[in-house]
Order: C-alpha cells, then sequence, then structure tokens
C-alpha cells in the first residue's frame, strides 16, 4: 500500500515540498547523495516554511549533517521505530481520529499492535535512546503537514513489503495523506525507473500493473491486436501465461537448480540488457549461473561486467547499443511526471537503439508483426483495430501506451502533449507545476493519473479537495466493498470537491455505471463499453466520470490490513542475519518459503541456523556515492569520475579498525556468512559505529582478492576496479517482492 496503486511513487512532488511541508521526514534514503537536487528542495523548504527536517537511518549521512533530529537506527528495525511513536500517538490522543473514521479500515488492529511498542522496547529493539523516540514523537505529531521520504533502506530487507506498508500507516494515522505538504514520497532510483515499472518491467505483472490473470492478457491481446491464443502459444504450456516469471534477484536458481525451482526446464540462455549483474546480490551465484548457460547476450553501450566475471569463453556476444542520446522517447520521472526526450545523435559506428535490437530480435525470432501491430492499432467510433499499416517510432507508441494503461492514467498521455511541454519549459512553475500562457490548465508532465486529454494530471495524490477535472481524488476501491461486513468505501462526508456523488463510491463497471451515476446509457454506448473503467477502450466510462465529476476508479477507504499477505498488518521481523540472537527467537523472520516467483526461498531455516552474530559480528550497510551509480561501469570509464573513488572502500570505524590492527589506508578482507570474502580498502570514518561497516556497490574487475584485468577485451578496462561488494551481501530476500536484503546482513572484519 505505498500508494494505492500498487508500487512506490511520490504522491507528492518536490515543490509542493518546498512550498508546504512543516516537517519532513528522511527514512532510509540518503538524497544528499543519491539525489542531490531532489533534497535541494528539502534545503528550500527548511528556508521558506521552517521546516523541521528528521532523518533516519543506521549512518550519519550527509543527508543526517543537514538534520534538526538524527536518530541512529540499527538496519532492519523501522516497523519498531514507526510502532514505537504510534505507541505516543495514539497514547495521547494525537491521531487525526475524523481522518481515520472517514477514510481509513483497520486502524484498530495497528494500535493493538503498537501498545507493546513501549519506548523501552522500542529502544530496545532499534539502538534509539528512549528521549529521542518521545522527542520526535512529539514533533511529528504537532508539525503538519509533515511529508515522508523513503527509498532503499526502507525496501532492501526481507521485511521490506511491510516496511513500505508502515509509513503510509503513520501518514494515515496523522491525516497527512492527500495534503499538501504531505504523503508519502518514495524517490525512485534510476533515470526513468518510473518508467520502467510502469511499463512492466517486472516478472508479475503486465505494463500498467495489469497483473497475469486471463482477462488481463485478452485486455491485452485486444490492444495488440493479436489472437489471445496466439499470445498463450508463446508459453511452453498455458499455465505459464498467469504464473510470475523470476525475478532479477534470483534468476540464477533457474539455472542451477539449487532450491526448488518451478519451471519448465532449466534457464539455458540469458538477455542482458541494462542491469549491471554485480549489482545484484549473491554474486558468486550469478557468475555460476552465467558460466554454465549455453548463451549469454549483453545489449550495452559499455562493456558490462557480467562479461568479466564469467569464466566462460563461448556463446557470448555483447551488442553495442545506443545511449539516451541516440533515441527519443518519454521517459517517467520520480513524481509520476512524464518527459519527452529528443535524440541528440544517430547511434555511432555500429551501435543500434534499445528498439532497433528489440525489433531486430522480433524479426529474427519471427513475431515482428504482432511485436509491432499495438502500434497501428486506433480507436474509431468507441471500437479498437488497426487503422494504419505502418507505425512512427516512438509517436505511435507513445500513443500505444496512452490507448491501452487505463489503469494509471496515461490516458491523456499523447505524443502531442508531451512534446508541447518539452519545448515550453519556460511556461510551467517549477513549484507548483502549474503552465502559464498557452500552456495554461495543465500541469507540467502531466503527472499520471490523468485520465484523458483534457485532464491536467494530478500533482498530488487523493487529495480530495480538488475537483477530479483538476486532478483530485479519493482513495482507490481496489480491495471489494466490504471486509468482514465493513464498507470499503469513504464515509459520507468524504465527498471529493464538485463531485454529482457525496461521499465514497465503488469502482465504475460496465455493471454498475448507469446505477452509481445515476444515468441511463443507450444500447451502442453499452454495446462499446469495456467491463471496467481500466478495460474500456471505448472511453465511455472515463467520458460518463468526467461529467460527473466522478474517478472513475473510486472513492474508498485506504486500507492498514492487507489480508492477502503473509503479515495483515506490518510486523518487526529481525533480519535473515541478526546482530541480536535474543531478538531473533523474540521477533523471528517469516516461516521458509514454498514459491515466490518461480523458487523457493528460506527464512526461519536460515536465520536460526545458528547465533551468525558470534562469527560474523558486525553489520553491513550499503551506500552511494555521488561520482558512481549502480554497477559502476558506466562512470569508471571516465576518468574524471573514477579518479574520485579509485578503489574499492568500506567505512568503518577506528575502533573497529584498530581491534583489527587495521589503519587508517589498509586493506581488509570483508568475510560474508554464506563463505565469500572482498578484500577492500579501509577508511577509518565516524559515520559509522564500531558495529557496523558501509560500503558502496559500485565496483567490479577484482574477484576475492584476484584482480580481473586481464579479463576485459584490449582498451575496455576501466580506470578503477574492484571488488564487487554484493560478493559479500548477504542471502535474504523480501517476502513479496524478492529485493535482496542489501541493507542487512553480517561480515566478520580481518586485515589482510
Ligand atoms: N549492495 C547494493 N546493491 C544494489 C543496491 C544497493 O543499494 N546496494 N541498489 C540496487 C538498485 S536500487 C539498483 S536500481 C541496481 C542498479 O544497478 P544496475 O541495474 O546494474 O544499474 P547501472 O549500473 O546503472 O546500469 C546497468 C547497465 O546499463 C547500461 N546502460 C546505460 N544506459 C543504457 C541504455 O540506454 N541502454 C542499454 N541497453 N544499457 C544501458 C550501463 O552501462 C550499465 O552497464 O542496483 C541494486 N544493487
Ligand atoms: N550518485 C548516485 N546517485 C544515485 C544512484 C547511484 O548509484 N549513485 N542510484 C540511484 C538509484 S538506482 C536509487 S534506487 C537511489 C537510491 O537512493 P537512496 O536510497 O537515497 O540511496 P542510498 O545511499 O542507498 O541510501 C539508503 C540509506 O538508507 C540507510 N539505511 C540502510 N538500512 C536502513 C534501515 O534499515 N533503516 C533506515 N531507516 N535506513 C537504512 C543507508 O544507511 C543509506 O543512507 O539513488 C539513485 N541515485
Ligand atoms: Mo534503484
Amino acid at each position: 500500500m505505498a500508494n494505492t496503486w500498487g508500487y512506490g511513487a511520490m504522491t507528492n512532488h518536490f515543490g509542493d515540498i518546498v512550498k508546504h511541508s512543516k516537517a519532513i521526514m528522511v527514512i532510509g534514503a540518503n538524497s544528499a547523495v543519491a539525489n542531490p537536487i531532489g533534497f535541494k528542495h528539502m534545503l528550500q523548504a527548511k528556508d521558506s516554511n521552517r521546516a523541521k527536517l528528521i532523518v533516519i537511518d543506521p549512518i550519519f549521512t550527509r543527508s543526517a549533517a543537514k538534520a534538526d533530529h538524527y536518530l541512529r537506527i540499527r538496519t532492519g528495525t523501522d516497523i519498531a521505530l514507526i510502532y514505537g511513536f504510534l505507541h505516543i500517538i495514539f497514547k495521547n490522543g494525537w491521531e487525526d481520529r475524523e481522518f481515520l473514521k472517514d477514510r481509513v479500515y483497520g486502524m484498530d488492529l495497528i494500535k493493538e499492535e503498537a501498545k507493546k511498542w513501549t519506548p523501552e522496547e522500542t529502544s530496545n529493539v532499534t539502538g534509539v535512546p528512549v528521549e529521542q523516540i518521545i522527542q520526535v514523537a512529539n514533533v511529528i505529531a504537532k508539525t503538519k503537514p509533515m511529508t515522508v521520504i523513503w527509498a532503499l533502506g526502507i525496501t532492501q530487507h526481507s521485511i521490506g513489503t511491510s516496511n513500505t506498508r508502515i509509513l503510509p500507516i503513520l501518514q494515515l494515522a496523522l491525516g497527512n495523506m492527500g495534503k499538501k505538504g504531505g504523503g508519502t514520497n518514495i524517490i525512485r532510483g534510476h533515470d526513468n525507473v518510473q518508467g520502467a515499472t510502469d511499463m512492466g518491467c517486472l516478472a508479475d505483472t503486465l505494463p500498467g500493473y495489469y497483473g497475469l490473470a486471463e482477462g488481463a492478457w485478452k485486455y491485452y491481446a485486444q490492444g495488440w491486436g493479436v489472437d489471445f491464443n496466439w499470445l498463450q502459444k508463446r508459453f511452453f504450456e498455458p499455465k505459464w501465461m498467469n504464473e510470475k516469471g523470476f525475478s532479477l534477484a534470483k534468476w540464477y536458481q533457474g539455472v542451477l537448480q539449487e532450491e526448488k525451482t518451478y519451471s519448465s526446464s532449466p534457464i539455458r540462455a540469458v538477455w542482458i540488457q541494462g542491469t549491471g549483474i554485480t549489482s545484484m546480490a549473491q554474486t558468486h551465484k550469478m557468475k555460476e549461473a552465467l558460466d554454465k548457460l549455453d548463451l549469454v547476450v549483453i545489449a550495452e553501450p559499455f562493456l558490462n561486467e557480467a562479461a568479466v566475471i564469467t569464466d566462460r569463453k563461448d556463446d557470448l556476444y555483447i551488442l553495442p547499443t545506443g545511449t539516451q542520446f541516440e533515441t527519443e522517447g518519454t521517459v517517467t520521472a520520480t513524481n509520476r511526471s512524464s518527459q519527452w526526450r529528443s535524440k541528440i545523435i544517430e547511434p555511432l559506428y555500429e551501435a543500434k537503439s534499445d528498439e532497433q535490437i528489440m525489433f531486430e530480435f522480433a524479426k529474427k525470432f519471427g513475431f515482428y508483426d504482432e511485436y509491432v501491430r499495438g502500434m497501428m492499432m486506433g480507436i474509431e467510433d468507441g471500437v479498437i483495430k488497426q487503422v494504419k499499416k505502418d507505425f512512427v517510432w516512438p509517436d505511435d507508441a507513445v500513443r500505444e501506451i496512452a490507448r491501452i494503461i487505463q489503469s494509471i492514467g496515461l490516458t491523456g498521455w499523447t505524443p502531442e502533449r508531451l512534446r508541447a511541454h518539452q519545448e515550453n519549459w519556460h511556461l510551467f512553475d517549477p513549484l507548483t507545476l502549474e503552465g502559464r500562457g498557452k500552456m495554461k490548465g495543465e500541469y507540467y508532465g502531466l503527472p499520471w493519473p490523468c485520465w484523458d486529454e483534457k485532464h491536467p494530471g494530478s500533482p498530488v495524490l487523493y487529495d480530495i479537495d480538488t475537483p477530479a477535472s483538476e486532478g483530485g481524488m479519493g482513495f482507490r476501491n481496489r480491495f471489494g466493498l466490504e471486509h468482514n461486513g465493513v464498507s470499503q468505501l469513504a464515509s459520507e462526508r468524504v465527498t471529493v470537491r464538485g463531485s454529482k456523488i457525496k461521499g465514497g463510491y465503488p469502482q465504475i463497471t460496465k455493471e454498475n455505471i448507469e446505477k452509481v451515476l445515476g444515468i441511463k446509457l443507450t444500447e451502442a454506448e453499452k454495446a462499446k463499453m469495456g467491463p471496467s473503467w481500466a478495460m474500456d477502450y471505448s472511453g465511455i466510462i472515463v467520458k460518463k466520470c468526467r461529467e460527473a465529476g466522478v474517478v472513475p476508479y473510486g472513492n474508498a477507504k485506504a486500507r492498514t490490513i492487507v489480508w492477502e499477505f503473509p503479515d495483515p498488518i506490518p510486523l518487526h521481523r529481525e533480519p535473515i542475519h541478526s546482530p541480536r540472537w535474543d531478538l531473533v527467537k523474540k521477533y523471528p523472520t517469516y516461516p521458509d518459503q514454498e514459491k515466490n516467483f518461480r523458487v523457493e526461498t528460506k527464512y526461519i531455516s536460515e536465520q536460526q541456523k545458528k547465533d551468525w552474530s558470534k562469527e560474523f559480528p558486525t553489520m553491513i550497510v550499503s551506500m552511494r556515492v555521488v561520482n558512481l551509480s549502480g554497477a559502476g561501469m558506466l562512470e569508471r570509464t571516465s576518468k574524471y569520475l573514477a579518479h574520485i573513488t579509485p578503489e574499492m572502500f568500506a567505512n568503518i570505524h577506528p575502533d573497529l579498525a584498530l581491534e583489527h590492527g587495521i589503519k587508517d589506508g589498509d586493506m581488509m578482507w570483508l568475510h560474508a556468512p554464506h563463505g565469500t570474502k572482498i578484500k577492500v580498502k579501509a577508511k577509518h570514518n565516524f559515520s559509522v559505529t564500531p558495529d557496523r561497516i558501509c560500503l558502496p556497490y559500485n565496483f567490479a574487475g577484482v574477484w576475492q582478492g584476484v584482480d580481473q584485468s586481464d579479463k576485459y577485451p584490449e582498451e575496455t578496462r576501466p580506470y578503477a576496479i574492484g571488488e564487487p561488494s554484493n560478493l559479500i551481501t548477504n542471502y535474504g530476500f523480501d517476502i513479496i517482492t524478492q529485493i535482496s536484503e542489501f541493507n542487512a546482513g553480517l561480515c566478520r572484519v580481518e586485515k589482510a
């Protein structure tokens, strides 16, 4: 429930923080380094609103250095801390009772759990002093609106999904959702990572979060102009069509088959396009898998170091790929705004752009016609059909997206509108996103949902004080009409401004539209209309909703209980490898997972095998550095960027280092519970305490002490190489998303 759309994104935007936030809680993010432009807005809010900045992080980061309140938390204990805040908030009656009554379902269960989290127990688990817990609980309860900002310190845990749920729950309790200056602002990572998620670059959904059920596939078959049976035949057996694929985190199991695997045969070939591989945990397993495959293809502008860590000599191809300067199209920012990007130059030398490579692939494997047909479809007189014989790239791709992805309201994103925004940057206010002059009435980048071609986009989600036609909305009705006999719709007091319907209402379907909107459809309209607002190519549902001032996705309550998850409400569970053996018994992890995506995953059996902390007493925390990104190949090939961090290092407290005889600048070994080790430079540093070390993950080219320089093809060795830290990232995966536990885990330090 990071937001009710499914995945994380910003509910608000950076300019909104500058203008309206009075408190900013940054938890598990180091924006000063990872998102400096975003962070500038937080500093501006301190100036413009005297906003209080609260930073919660196991490391004293550069962001923490600017905080009014810095809480040094032990990794993986955020749920405990937030319950600790909620304990104090409920005890003092500081929660927003009206908001809870009208717009939230299930807060009583949260209140019950919070009772257990006294300041003393919270302090025991999190390591944050009691007085600080009480002080910050006071600040956040009394300084409104507060926005909550997070990134990877929250998600990269075996309890990552629960982490991402407890924070919106805090914001609901305080009544900070759907408010200017409030909300939950999840800062996304890479350029266009929001767009990639929206487009379904995931193993468990179709684009636009449509899921993998038959109805969704049929909707897509229609939109792509292909036969459903043809789509089904792409799969070895029909049942795989409705099953999640392998996740990026554990694809190697599909090759190695060491843990129980659910697949028709082992994976024999892998196609890598846009990920560095050493950025993945269990890198030693990734290497084994790369060695064992029949075929590896890498589509890359640089030399991807997947090609360096493997020992294979044959059947490895690197396809030179254009960069983002050599292609054109749209990207989506962390606040759901879209941006048109122009091509600066044609792909250089023999390189091809990503889409050209995909087109060639489709031709080679005989499905090119079906692959591109979606771009030649159109809606005529309310019916979807093929309307032309050729396509224009990228315009027709953008039109296809707008036609099909109604679920998050990309419907208004026409190439014409997005191009006009690019051409008229000067006419948009950077803080309010409002357009002026000929851009008047639109928000910059048409932040989704943008329901139709006249809609301005929605800069702040769940804001009922704004009319639907200007971006207002309630919470989405996504989980049925009632649960345990309680209505899931917003109360009668929650009316979206200007709406014809007072109070809550369900999502609009063909079946309920006449009743809910109080209208009469013609037979012709009924014949064209799709089954629900998200699957209606005719656009009639959205049109009728607009006329009634109604948001097609309904007006419901936010839920704190996700009844289909292993933990219906978030619960603190110790990391798989925890430094606190006493707490492992009290707050154990999940039972082992029989199957998620295509593999089994170990939880309790690994956690409780033994007291890992005896042999591996030091916590690992992952950090970013400003000059490198991701797997790091891209920046390490720049002489100037490489120069800033010429070698792989870890920040270590002098007390811990000297205990092992490690002087500042000495090399040291870091050993992981699964038997791997890396050799890195020790940097004495006071941002860490003696119980934890902190290290970047942007290196490759050295493997457990062995320099791999000779494995780079001529003239491709980057200026800086080093050990991939993910060689020692511990085993551990989120129970829902399977993201790796990059930000918890243990190691042992040894002088090299
Ligand atoms: N220990 C640890 N590991 C982590 C993380 C952490 O915090 N700690 N963070 C995780 C996160 S959030 C992420 S997003 C990943 C990031 O890690 P990766 O996904 O590996 O990201 P990058 O290295 O930025 O990019 C991958 C490759 O894409 C190539 N590339 C760049 N532009 C293009 C293009 O236009 N087309 C094509 N085809 N390729 C291109 C780059 O050269 C690079 O080799 O790392 C994850 N791994
Ligand atoms: N220069 C640069 N910028 C980048 C990137 C890059 O590689 N280089 N990568 C981009 C990408 S892909 C992403 S996803 C974003 C990531 O953006 P951020 O998540 O802001 O970046 P990190 O440095 O990983 O910050 C995570 C913070 O969480 C803290 N942390 C770790 N465990 C816990 C915990 O259990 N609880 C709490 N409260 N905090 C914890 C860490 O100490 C760290 O300070 O950055 C993007 N920007
Ligand atoms: Mo990321």
